[in-house]
């Protein structure tokens, strides 16, 4: 498939910083004079954020059905926005993309891992992102983060610690068994300190 822009996804749990830190690198690429579009998932199409009320508006949905739909939205997702960018040569940024299904469905909820890649397969035809920035913190920060924000909880963040707990294992793992793609950040420090870190890297792994 021909490929020009470059697309980075950033992963992590609840209140990680993954939408605040979005907006810096889309910031910081744009410095660069790179074109960038900013998009995030579920959603980032027309049908993809239908599909996105559904997921997070509570139907009580089984793990598998959830799966289903949050690869149906990102197919959407990556055939009406992400291959067009990258195509027109874009740097695309995604807020969250499959490691979060791998995280959340899988490690979460228990969807069997080869089922995912079996979806992943079907939906993605081999497409994924050539850098993933896996914003790490401690669970209980991170739940403080989000609730400071000050929207209604959705149905993720009204589970408890230990879902949470799983989710942030999950996401390590991830980025151990992909070293080369994924890169592990600290999200600890300040907004200003994981910007700057987050751009170092950036500009070290994709000059
Ligand atoms: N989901 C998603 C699945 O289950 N499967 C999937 O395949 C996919 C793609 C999406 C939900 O869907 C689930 C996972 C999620 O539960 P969402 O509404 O998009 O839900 O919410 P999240 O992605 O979880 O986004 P959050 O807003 O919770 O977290 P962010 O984006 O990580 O955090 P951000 O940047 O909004 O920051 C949160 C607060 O912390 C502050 C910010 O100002 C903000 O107030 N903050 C910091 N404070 C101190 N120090 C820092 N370094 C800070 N960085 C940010």
């Amino acid at each position: 498939m021909q490929q020009h822009g470059r697309f980075i996804t950033l992963e992590g749990g609840e209140g990680a910083g993954k939408s605040t830190q979005a907006q810096r690198l889309a910031a910081h690429l744009a410095q660069r004079g790179l074109p960038v579009l900013l998009t995030r998932e579920p959603g980032g199409a027309p049908g993809a954020e239908a599909m996105r009320r559904l997921l997070l508006g509570g139907a009580g949905l089984d793990p598998m059905a959830e799966a289903l739909l949050v690869f149906a939205a990102r197919r959407d997702h990556l055939v009406s926005t992400i291959r067009p960018a990258l195509a027109a040569g874009m740097w695309v940024i995604c807020d969250r993309f499959t490691d979060s299904t791998r995280a959340y469905q899988g490690y979460g909820q228990g969807v069997p891992a080869a089922a995912i890649e079996a979806l992943a397969g079907i939906a993605l035809e081999g497409q994924g992102p050539a850098l993933t920035l896996v914003l790490d913190l401690p669970v209980e920060i991170g739940m403080a983060r989000a609730r400071r924000r000050g929207v209604a909880a959705d149905r993720y963040e009204r589970l408890d610690a230990a879902f949470h707990q799983r989710i942030r294992d999950g996401f390590r793992a991830i980025a151990a068994a992909e070293p080369g793609r994924c890169a592990m950040v600290d999200a600890t420090p300040g907004v200003e300190d994981v910007a700057a870190r987050i751009a170092a890297l950036v500009d070290r792994r994709l000059p």
